[in-house]
């Protein structure tokens, strides 16, 4: 098909060059400027109406070129209203946006220089002026409103019983949280973070931080139907979390700290039902450049049933207790390795 359309951009060129070559050769045989200048706006606004259908067939065209790359339907509550708005937007926009361009092209036609035209000078109305500031303001309050709206909704307080996972990007991947039976992270100091043993910096003067545990695979794995806290951040430079299945991204930004929630609808299995793709994976994505590995920087999200989810929860464990069984925290190494995470490092890398 696009091979078509080349052919047919090719046409067009050639009837245009042609065109011009005739215009000239009409002028260079003194059948006077004018008769020639008529000429070639007739065939300048024809091509331009040409030009017009040709441009609604390539909207169509890409259209169904697009379609198969979409995201599936919304994983979560929240997720379906942002696709609402989404559509609002593109109707709104999408009738204006053929309006103006039908207008446009129509007036290149319809108001060319011919032997009968006359110019008519048209400087100013305020009734007009009225109309196009008016209606448009009104449509855009509106949708921004809608947006808004949906805004509070992911970033108002979770519900009481959500499940509250901390994420934490570093170059290049995620760390996954969770908070452990006592449901209370523990602290966090940058200058403890220590890549052999203390991936997060956990500050273990916390007893917070002796149940917590740091997804070993990576995964973050959430209860279908229950509530999802996340408590963002960064250990090195920005990056963001972007959950597209759910319709979702927050910057995670080192010395700071955002959070989003969310309810899954849909489980994994049924999604791989639903998009026919055995092999289907939630994805968590770096929707922030954030370095020369920001493309490999992909994490999984697993909806499961709860039962599924206990599961795979009894089998996880105690970052502490895998890093500090034998003794006491190793004070002097954390110490040691604190200038080595820190930002300067990481500025460096691009
Ligand atoms: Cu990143």
């Amino acid at each position: 098909m696009s091979g078509f359309i080349t052919v047919l951009l090719v046409i067009l060129v050639f009837v245009i060059i042609y065109q011009i070559g005739k215009a000239s050769e009409y002028a260079s045989a003194m059948r006077g400027q004018e008769v020639v200048k008529y000429k070639t706006n007739r065939v300048i606004g024809w091509l331009l109406v040409a030009f017009f259908f040709l441009g609604l067939y390539g909207i169509w065209k890409c259209d169904q070129y697009f379609k198969p790359m979409m995201l599936p339907v919304a994983s979560c509550e929240n997720g379906i209203k942002w696709d609402s708005m989404f559509n609002t937007t593109l109707v709104v926009t999408g009738i204006v946006f053929f309006a103006t361009q039908a207008i446009l092209f129509w007036f290149a036609f319809r108001y060319q220089t011919t032997e009968k035209s006359k110019s008519f000078y048209f400087a100013h109305s305020n009734k007009l002026e009225l109309i196009w500031t008016t209606i448009p303001a009104i449509a855009m309050a509106i949708l921004v409103a809608i947006g808004l709206r949906n805004w509070a909704a992911v970033t108002s307080p979770a519900p009481g019983d959500a499940t509250v996972v901390e994420v934490v990007g570093k170059q290049f991947n995620w760390l996954i949280r969770y908070p452990g039976k006592d449901n209370e992270l523990g602290k966090r100091d940058f200058r403890k973070i220590n890549d052999a043993n203390n991936v997060l910096g956990l500050d273990w003067s916390d007893p917070h931080n002796n149940d917590d545990i740091i997804s070993q695979k990576g995964e973050l794995h959430v209860v279908v139907g229950k509530p999802v806290k996340l408590i963002i951040g960064s250990r090195d430079v920005i990056h963001d979390v972007g959950l597209p299945h759910f319709r979702l991204k927050m910057d995670a930004v080192p010395g700071i700290t955002t959070t989003m929630w969310f309810k899954p609808t849909i489980t994994t299995d049924s999604m791989k039902r639903i998009t026919g793709n055995p092999n289907f994976v939630y994805e968590i994505s770096c929707d922030q450049m954030c370095g020369k590995g920001h493309y490999s920087m992909r994490g999984t999200i697993i909806v499961e049933t709860q039962a599924e989810y206990d599961k795979w929860m009894s089998e996880q464990k105690s970052y502490y207790a895998e890093n500090n069984a034998p003794a006491t925290p190793a004070a002097p190494a954390a110490g040691a390795e604190a200038p080595k995470a820190d930002s300067p490092k990481a500025v460096t890398m691009k």
